[in-house]
C-alpha cells in the first residue's frame, strides 16, 4: 500500500522523538528542509566571511610562528565553510544558489564579522571570544537532528577548540606583557565582548525560528541559554589574566548559580544584521571580488570534468 503524506509525517516525527538522525534521502517536511538550508548556509557563509577579519593580520603577525598558526587557523575556517556547504547541498540546493543568496543580501552571516580587527590583540580576542562563542553553540548542534549537519559539527568543534586556545594564549601573553600590551588586550576585549554576546541571536522571546527549530531538534538549546553558558565560562578566564569584562552590571548570582549581565544593544544588532555595520559592505565586496577572481578555476574544473566524461 502506498504511503500517504500523513504516514511519512508520522515516521519523521517518530524518528525525531527517538533521537534518530534524519538523513538526506529520508522524507522530511518542506519547512524543515527550508529552515535547515537557511541556518546551515548562513553558518557556512559565516565561516567563510569570518576569514576576512583575521586575514587582515596575516602579513602583520608579530612572529613567523604566529603567522603559521594564524594561517592554519584561517584555512580551517575555510574548510568548515566547505563541509557546511556540502552538507547543505545534500538538501537539494546548489552551491551557486547559496552564494547568490549571500551576494544578493538574501542570506545573512554572523553579525560579528562586520566589526574591524584593528590591532594584533583583536586576533587574540577573536580566537578566545568568537571561536569560544561558536564552540558553545556548535557543541549543542552536534546533537542536531539532521545527520550531515551533526557530523560536520563534531569535526568542526575539535578544530574550533584549538582555535579558542590559540586566541586565549595570545591574550595571556599580552596580559602578562608591558603596560601597553595589556592595554591593547583590554581594548580588544572591550570592543569584542558585546558583539560576541550578539552571536547567540535575539532573546528567546524575540527569536522567530527558535520554537519550531527546538520542536524539530534542529536547535537543542535556546539562544539565551547558550549565551548564559558562554558568559559563565568566559568571565573566570578574563579574571585569570587580569582583564575586565566591560559590563558594570556583571555580577555572580548565587541563587541562580550564574552570572547576571547587562543588556545587549539590540539596535546595534539589528543595524548590523540589516547590512549597516562597520564592515558589511567591505566584507561582501571582498567576497564577490574573490568569487569573480576564482571563476576561471571553476570553469577549468567543469571543462576537465566534461572532457573526462567524454573519453
Ligand atoms: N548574526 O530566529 P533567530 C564562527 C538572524 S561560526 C546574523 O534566533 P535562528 C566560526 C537569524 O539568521 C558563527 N544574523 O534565528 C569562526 C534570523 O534571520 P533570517 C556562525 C543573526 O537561526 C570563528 C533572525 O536573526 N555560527 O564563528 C544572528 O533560530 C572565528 C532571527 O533569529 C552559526 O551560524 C547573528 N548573530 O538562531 C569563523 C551557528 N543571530 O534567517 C571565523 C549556527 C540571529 O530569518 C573566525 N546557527 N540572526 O533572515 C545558529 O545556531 C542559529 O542560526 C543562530 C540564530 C543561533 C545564530
Amino acid at each position: 500500500m502506498a504511503e500517504t503524506t500523513e504516514d511519512l509525517e508520522q515516521a519523521f516525527e517518530a524518528k525525531i522523538a527517538a533521537e534518530e538522525k534524519i538523513e538526506p534521502k529520508d522524507w522530511m517536511p518542506e519547512a524543515y528542509r527550508k529552515n535547515l538550508v537557511r541556518q546551515m548556509s548562513q553558518h557556512a557563509h559565516s565561516e567563510v566571511i569570518g576569514m576576512q577579519p583575521e586575514g587582515n593580520w596575516l602579513t602583520r603577525a608579530p612572529t613567523l610562528k604566529r603567522k603559521c598558526i594564524l594561517l592554519a587557523k584561517i584555512q580551517d575556517e575555510g574548510g568548515h565553510g566547505l563541509y557546511l556547504y556540502s552538507a547543505t547541498e545534500t538538501l537539494g540546493v546548489s552551491r551557486e544558489e547559496l552564494i547568490d543568496a549571500l551576494h544578493e543580501g538574501r542570506a545573512k552571516y554572523a553579525s560579528i564579522f562586520n566589526y574591524p580587527s584593528l590591532t594584533w590583540a583583536d586576533i587574540g580576542a577573536i580566537g578566545w571570544l568568537v571561536d569560544g562563542a561558536a564552540i558553545v553553540n556548535q557543541i549543542s548542534l552536534q546533537r542536531t537532528s539532521y545527520g550531515p549537519y551533526a557530523r560536520a559539527m563534531v569535526r568542526i568543534c575539535k578544530e574550533e577548540s584549538f582555535h579558542q586556545r590559540q586566541g586565549y594564549e595570545i591574550m595571556v601573553e599580552l596580559a602578562r606583557g608591558s603596560d601597553a600590551q595589556k592595554a591593547m588586550a583590554q581594548d580588544a576585549l572591550n570592543r569584542w565582548w558585546w558583539p560576541s554576546l550578539m552571536m547567540f541571536g535575539p532573546h528567546d522571546a524575540e527569536s522567530a525560528h527558535s520554537a519550531q527549530s527546538m520542536l524539530w531538534k534542529i536547535k537543542r538549546q535556546s539562544n539565551d541559554d547558550l549565551r548564559q553558558k558562554f558568559v559563565d565560562q568566559t568571565v573566570p578566564q578574563a579574571e585569570a589574566i587580569g582583564l575586565r569584562i566591560p559590563d558594570d552590571a556583571l555580577v555572580w548570582n548565587e541563587a541562580r548559580g550564574h552570572y547576571d549581565f547587562g543588556e545587549i544593544d539590540w539596535d546595534e544588532f539589528q543595524r548590523v544584521i540589516r547590512g549597516d555595520g562597520l564592515c558589511n559592505r567591505q566584507r561582501l565586496r571582498h567576497h564577490k571580488q574573490a568569487h569573480d577572481d576564482g571563476a576561471w578555476v571553476r570553469e577549468a574544473m567543469a571543462a576537465y570534468a566534461a572532457r573526462e566524461e567524454n573519453v
